[in-house]
């Protein structure tokens, strides 16, 4: 369909019907939960990408500092021709960071945002016309394997943004052993991970001023209404974010303000006035903690970059 990319569809329309599944699974647990991914229909990826640009999401920008700053420094340990694959790759932006420094011999971008996915593709192929642009339509919250036809021997997984941290510590290291079996000995994982910090500092990154992560969580009812032909109104709750430090994550919630019934793909559930519905939770790490988890899950950490107030990581670990 694209001569600039080449586009892998792994994410067949049968799961359609198993996302819903899961999603009930959720809405009528105790307590109610939904996935974070989602969040991630196209308005959702919009919205995430506003966050990343509120002067109280330090993440995006940290992290792009680091990569800016350490770019020569990730190549000389990465080494060049790489087959990099990226995560949840989104508006393919951070990438663009790496790429002179790293020179891979191609590129996958991997999203479950399959619109977003392509037009980002597109035009990273279009402004990087040396570089051979995969695109893999895909839940790599699910097993997965790489598509055929990749150019490069050596993969190397990119993953970004603290995406890692919407696991559990549990998942991460069962994410990360399914990760370590798609890679062969040699092939490493770049990955970011935001820190623990300052309840403040955190607090705030989850409550911008300007309601962005607000509008980004309750569009999680929109898209309910739009695709699972759910009767809600987003009035009917409020966003809340917040560090629960004890478990070292941020929790997001969507608050019902008054006792209410909604109903989602034919199912009736309930909400007490109150009672709230967990949308995200986003963990952060200790460089060593982080460093410790990787090992348990067949990693060898290599090198890690800091900003000055440690408020961000990038690991690099090897299989
Ligand atoms: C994409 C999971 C890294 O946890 O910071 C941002 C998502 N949620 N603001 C994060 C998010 C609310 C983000 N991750």
């Amino acid at each position: 369909m694209d001569s600039l990319v080449r586009f892998h569809d792994q994410h067949p329309q049968e799961e359609a019907g198993s996302l819903c599944e899961e999603l009930l699974e959720g809405l009528t647990a105790t307590p109610k939960c939904t996935s974070p991914k989602f969040f991630y229909d196209r308005r959702g990826s919009e919205l995430f990408d506003a966050i990343c640009e509120q002067p109280e999401y330090y993440p995006t920008r940290t992290e792009q500092a680091i990569l800016r700053a350490a770019a020569a420094d990730i190549a000389e340990v990465v080494g060049r021709d790489a087959t990099l694959i990226e995560l949840g790759s989104g508006a393919s932006r951070k990438v663009r960071l790496l790429l002179e420094a790293l020179h891979p011999a191609c590129y996958l971008g991997v999203d479950i945002s399959r619109d977003f996915l392509l037009e980002s593709t597109r035009r990273l192929a279009v402004d990087y016309p040396w570089l051979e642009v995969h695109a893999a339509c895909a839940d790599f919250t699910r097993p997965m394997a790489w598509p055929e036809g990749l150019a490069g021997e050596r993969p190397v997984a990119f993953f970004p943004g603290s995406s890692i941290g919407n696991f559990t510590p549990e998942e991460a290291e069962g994410f990360l052993k399914g990760l370590a079996r798609l890679l062969p000995a040699g092939g490493g994982l770049l990955v970011g991970v935001d820190l623990i910090k300052d309840r403040a500092i955190l607090d705030a990154a989850y409550n911008d001023a300007a309601g962005v992560t607000a509008a980004f969580n309750l569009n999680l009812l929109q898209r309910l209404r739009h695709e699972f032909e759910a009767e809600v109104e987003p009035q009917g709750f409020q966003h809340r974010a917040f560090y629960n430090e004890s478990a070292s994550r941020i929790e997001m919630h969507l608050v019902s303000l008054y006792d209410q019934a909604i109903r989602v793909a034919g199912e009736r559930v309930e909400f007490d006035a109150g009672e709230s519905l967990h949308t995200e939770s986003s963990y952060k790490y200790s460089i060593a903690g982080f460093r410790e988890l990787a090992g348990r899950a067949g990693f060898e950490p290599r090198a890690h970059w800091t900003d000055r107030d440690s408020l961000f990581c990038i690991h690099y670990l090897e299989r």
